[in-house]
């Protein structure tokens, strides 16, 4: 039986791909256990300066395999909702606060959770055959995935309300404009686009990336006054990297940077 999630790693990217096609890469209990380990793997791992999340076949994901959900459902009642702290925390966690950038190449249709985990990276790039839908509400569930914290975010507290009462599909073009996507490009270009901007934040400063994503982290629910400490404390993390140094010393030099990741 294939890997329903492979783990790739060359030159400081780890490739993460869900790779359960046959299925449009619903969530089943082996792949969130898998998908949950990879990210755990990509995060832990030193050597691993960038992260490139994407999925196998016609679909990114289609969230919760819900024909394994409904067996689950007759034999444990409610108690099948557990998958939300097993899983989907600790994933979407994982994705949303390692210290190096998350890209999502979304190269299909994203859906419940698996619009979530996207929503969670830090760069989406998606197909222009792509879409979004929360989906939650088709299936009479609330939000999970994080998508009640990056969906007002993304597209604003109106919008987000909007788009979770109405699931509906929100195509490239629309997901451009709304700020769901940073860029649509041509299915077939996708892939070799998606890991050209994945390599190159692999390739870029990885100390300063770690402190942004703490910074914006934390000034997502901090004060004005707290997040400028929190600012200062994280600049002088990034300005004491040996890439700070590299960076301004090619900028003196007119060369370009090399950077270690460290
Ligand atoms: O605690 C918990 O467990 C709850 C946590 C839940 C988190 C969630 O993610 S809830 C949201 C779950 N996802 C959905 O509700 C999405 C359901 N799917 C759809 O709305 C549509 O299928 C799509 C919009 C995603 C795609 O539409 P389309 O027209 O491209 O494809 P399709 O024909 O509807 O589906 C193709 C096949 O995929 C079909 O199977 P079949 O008939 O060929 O055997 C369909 O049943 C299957 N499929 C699609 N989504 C799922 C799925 N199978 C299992 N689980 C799915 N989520």
């Amino acid at each position: 039986m294939a890997d329903t999630v492979r783990y790739d790693m060359t030159e400081g990217l780890a490739t993460i791909t869900l790779n359960r096609p046959e299925a449009m890469n619903a969530l089943d209990n082996e792949l969130k256990n898998a998908l949950r380990d990879a990210l755990r793997r990509a995060a832990d791992d030193p050597e691993v300066r960038a992260v490139l999340l994407t999925g196998a076949g016609r679909a990114f994901c289609v969230g919760q395999d819900l024909k394994e959900h409904v067996g689950a459902l007759e034999e444990h009642g409610g108690a099948a909702l557990t998958t939300v702290e097993e899983h989907y925390n600790p994933i979407t966690l994982a994705i949303a606060t390692m210290p190096k950038p998350v890209v999502a190449a979304v190269n299909g249709v994203a859906a419940g959770a698996g619009a979530g985990f996207a929503f969670a990276a830090d760069h989406r790039i998606i197909a222009d055959t792509a879409s979004f839908t929360t989906a939650f509400a088709g299936v009479a569930l609330s939000t999970d995935s994080g998508m009640a914290w990056t969906l007002p975010r993304l597209v604003g507290p109106g919008r987000a309300a909007e788009l979770l009462l109405f699931p509906r599909a929100v195509k490239a073009a629309e997901a451009l404009e709304l700020g769901l996507a940073h860029r649509v490009v041509p299915a077939e270009d996708l892939a070799a686009e998606a890991e050209a901007v994945a390599r190159g934040l692999a390739e870029g400063p990885t100390v300063a990336f770690a402190a942004m994503k703490e910074a914006l982290a934390f000034g997502a629910s901090h004060s004005l006054a707290q997040t400028l400490g929190k600012e200062a404390e994280l600049q002088l993390r990034a300005g004491g990297s040996a890439d700070h140094r590299i960076a301004v010393e090619a900028f003196v030099q007119k060369a370009r940077p090399r950077y270690t990741g460290r």
